[in-house]
């Protein structure tokens, strides 16, 4: 069966003891144009969940660029969990997809790339709202 989540793999460069450097390019690995990059870090507290919303329109990419948390999917049929701790692997989330964050490790960072400017009006932040908008599509 067809996932409704897909998985990103960035350029990752290996220069040895100097590092590694990786790589995300719109329309290449990221399949939309970038508009907005934004990060969420001090995920120091245990019981801390982010995310419970979906979105109308709008398209990002998801990386652990440091540490690990788990993502929650749910495209109001299917829920998935998928474990992030690759800074190279993300997740593509399409419009329609409630997603939660949580599980973080204390050195946690997440990197965040969008297809539009914050509107805060392509939220649905309340699940039942979002399992009516999904099966009216
Ligand atoms: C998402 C997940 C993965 C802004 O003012 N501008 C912004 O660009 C963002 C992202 C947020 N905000 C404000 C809105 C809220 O008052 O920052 C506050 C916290 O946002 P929120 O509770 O939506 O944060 P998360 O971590 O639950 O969700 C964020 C993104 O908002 C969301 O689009 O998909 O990360």
């Amino acid at each position: 069966m067809k996932s409704f989540y897909r998985k990103i793999e960035l350029k990752f460069i290996d220069d040895g003891v100097d590092g590694n450097l990786v790589v995300a390019e719109a329309q290449n690995q990221v399949p939309f144009k970038i508009k907005r990059v934004y990060f969420i870090n001090n995920l120091s507290h245990l019981g801390a969940v982010r995310g419970k919303h979906a979105h109308k329109k709008l398209e990002q990419a998801i990386f652990c660029v440091n540490g690990s948390f788990k993502l929650g999917l749910d495209d109001g049929n299917k829920k998935e969990k998928v474990a992030l701790s690759k800074p190279y692997v993300g997740i593509y989330l399409r419009p329609g997809v409630w997603h939660t964050m949580h599980n973080f490790s204390k050195d946690c960072v997440i990197l965040v790339l969008a297809s539009d400017i914050y509107k805060e009006s392509d939220y649905i932040r309340d699940h039942e709202e979002f399992l009516k908008y999904v099966k009216a599509l």
